[in-house]
């Protein structure tokens, strides 16, 4: 079956849910600063901003992608993560663990996601879920090949996608922006977050 595993929940998140997620990352971003990550081996730099909460972050810098507890710019601690995503989590991801890690992706204009795997977790067997805030994106998703078969699908400010089970795996990436198609955000764009389990849970 193609894409078993992918859940699209289309408009997850209230108006009002996405209003009070927008103030709670404008937060976030005052004590941990969007920053520019580079390629590891190239240095070029991505076209999407970073940031993170939570007790792990993802960046990546010429010493390749990893999770970090601090900021590689101020060296402080990620900020906490929101609790509305703590419960979003609960409620979409049908695993027994909480996340550790949010990455924020700042999407403005001509900004995109080139086709990657997340996999610098340790366990796989945690769903990866991202919300989408601000304009609408044009997302796809393929096979755990690269060459695979591409499906698209326009992602809106509220929708949610679990990518679990079979698609855990599977090559994503963001096309562009359709810029102006959303007013939620003060300045415009797209905001993106990922909420990730990182490390293997001690199982009881
Ligand atoms: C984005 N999303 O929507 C990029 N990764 O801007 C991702 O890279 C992503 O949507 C893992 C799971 C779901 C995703
Ligand atoms: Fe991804």
């Amino acid at each position: 079956m193609p894409n078993e595993g992918l859940r699209l929940i289309r408009q997850g998140l209230s108006e009002r849910q996405q209003r009070q997620l927008v103030r709670a990352i404008l937060a976030i971003a005052k004590s941990a600063p969007f920053f520019k990550p580079t390629m590891p081996r190239t240095g070029k730099p991505f076209s999407v901003e970073m940031t993170n909460a939570g007790s792990l972050g993802w960046v990546s810098d010429k010493g390749g992608y990893r999770y970090q507890p601090h900021h590689p710019e101020t060296g402080l601690a990620w900020p906490p993560m929101p609790k509305l995503l703590l419960d979003i989590w609960r409620q979409h991801a049908d695993y027994p663990y909480l996340p550790e890690a949010c990455l924020i992706n700042s999407y403005r204009d001509k900004a995109r996601m080139g086709s990657h795997q997340d996999r610098d977790e340790e366990d796989f067997e945690a769903p990866v879920l991202s919300v989408s805030l601000g304009d609408d994106a044009v997302f796809h998703v393929g096979g755990t090949r690269r060459s695979d078969q591409k499906s698209r699908m326009m992602l809106k400010s509220g929708d949610i996608i679990v990518l679990g089970g079979a698609s855990r795996l599977a090559y994503h990436g963001i096309d562009r922006l359709l810029p102006g198609s959303s007013t939620l955000l003060p300045d415009g764009g797209r905001i993106n977050l990922t909420l990730r389990r990182v490390t293997k849970p001690v199982r009881g």
